[in-house]
């Protein structure tokens, strides 16, 4: 089977089911600026918050009418900024959400900034990520895709709140951009009546045919009418009470994780980054996510008890099954570097091996898909299986 288009890869983050329909409708992406800074450490730039709502700049110089620029004292920087969500955007409804920025400074390694989103229902400021991958002086974008329930991070003003800082005194940096990344389905109309009568108001009949597509699977990933925007129990349930027949699945990376993903510093203690040549670890492209280091049966089977876990706690809320991307080799359109001990071949069996052992820890789940691990070219690039898990849960026959 094929990957799906990087469009699907996008609006899956969250999950989804998905079903038929015209090609209007699209994911459309708003960004939202900062509407106030304000300093707790070091000093902020007198450069306008406007400075921030654009990308200008690339390369090894910068330039102070386009950047804003963050100053350490003895002790370090700490800025705090508030995005006021405009008129009529609904982020607890969005399909992605992510913190995009292009940052000028030092290399981590030499002065590490870091960027916080504030979790409003914890209480709490969760670590996105840092200066990864940025060089001396070279505008290095970053961008740092949020996950799970998105309202925790919308406060009851309507703002998100992201604190920017550095305990080391050794370098300013400099933000061109600094703006919350929100994508939205933009539907297609509504079909004309008469209405499914069946349906309340969610739309589950494919309207489109499977001839055009090379089969079921890849036609409910790549043309869908209803998408289910953000997660949560009581979604899933009210789903599951419009139309039992539909499998709600949750989606997952077969080994991959995000900064703002529940278990991320555990991923980090297990020293399951994989890092490329130029020491940084190895990240997808697109969406900024990293491989995992599965190289090794111990890591694979550190990394499996953290996947495991997170696959119970998803179908504890009620999803019917799991769906794990990327267990295809690696297409390099997708990577920044490749490890130097990545191969095609090695790196299938160890997803081989990961299946396996999620398929063992999960005994009271089945694998919908017959898919196993095989030799296949890099130039089919995006290759790749989609192994569902399914859960237990007791539901009417469709
Ligand atoms: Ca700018």
């Amino acid at each position: 089977m094929r990957i799906p288009p990087t469009l699907v890869r996008a609006a899956l983050t969250a999950l989804v089911i998905l079903i038929a329909s015209a090609a209007r409708a699209d994911y459309v992406t708003v960004n939202v600026p900062p509407t106030s800074v304000t300093t707790q450490r070091g000093s902020t730039g007198a450069q306008p918050l406007a400075v921030l709502a654009q990308k200008d700049l690339t390369g090894t110089t910068t330039e102070p009418t386009r950047a804003q620029r963050y100053t350490p004292s003895i002790f370090g920087y700490q800025g705090t900024f508030t995005f006021a969500l405009p008129e009529g955007l609904d982020v607890t409804a969005a399909s992605g959400l992510a913190l995009v920025s292009n940052f000028y400074g030092q290399p981590r390694g030499a002065q590490r900034w870091t960027f916080q989103v504030r979790d409003f229902a914890a209480g709490s400021w969760l670590t996105l990520g840092y200066n990864d991958g940025a060089t001396y002086h070279t505008w290095q974008p970053l961008s740092f895709p949020l996950s799970g329930d998105f309202s925790r991070f919308v406060n009851a003003a309507r703002e998100l709140s992201v604190r920017y800082f550095t305990y080391s005194p050794v370098d300013w940096s400099d933000l061109d951009v600094l703006v919350f990344a929100v994508t939205s389905f933009v539907p297609d109309p509504p079909p004309p009546p008469p209405f499914p009568a069946d349906a309340s108001g969610l739309r589950s009949v494919f309207s489109g045919a499977f001839t055009n597509v090379p089969d079921q699977l890849d036609y409910v990933a790549n043309v869908h009418d209803l998408v289910i925007t953000s997660s949560g129990k009581s979604k899933i349930a009210a789903i599951h009470a419009a139309n039992p027949d539909t499998t709600v699945y949750r989606y997952a990376k077969v080994a991959g994780a995000s900064p703002s993903d529940p278990r991320w510093d555990q991923v980090l203690a297990a020293g399951l980054l994989w890092n490329g040549p130029s020491g940084n670890p190895v990240a997808n492209t697109q969406f900024g996510w990293n491989w995992l280091d599965i190289t090794t049966p111990e890591k694979r089977a550190a990394w499996v008890e953290i996947l495991v876990a997170n696959l119970r706690e998803q179908l504890a809320l009620g999803y019917d099954a799991v769906y794990l991307d990327n267990c295809g080799i690696i297409d390099p359109s997708l990577i920044n570097e490749y490890p130097l001990d990545y191969s095609d071949t090695s790196y299938y069996a160890a997803i081989g091996d990961v299946l396996a052992r999620v398929r063992a820890a999960l005994p009271e789940c089945r694998s919908s898909s017959t898919a196993t691990p095989a030799a296949s070219p890099r130039a089919g690039a995006g290759s790749s299986t989609w192994p569902a898990w399914t859960g237990s849960r007791s539901r009417p026959s469709a």
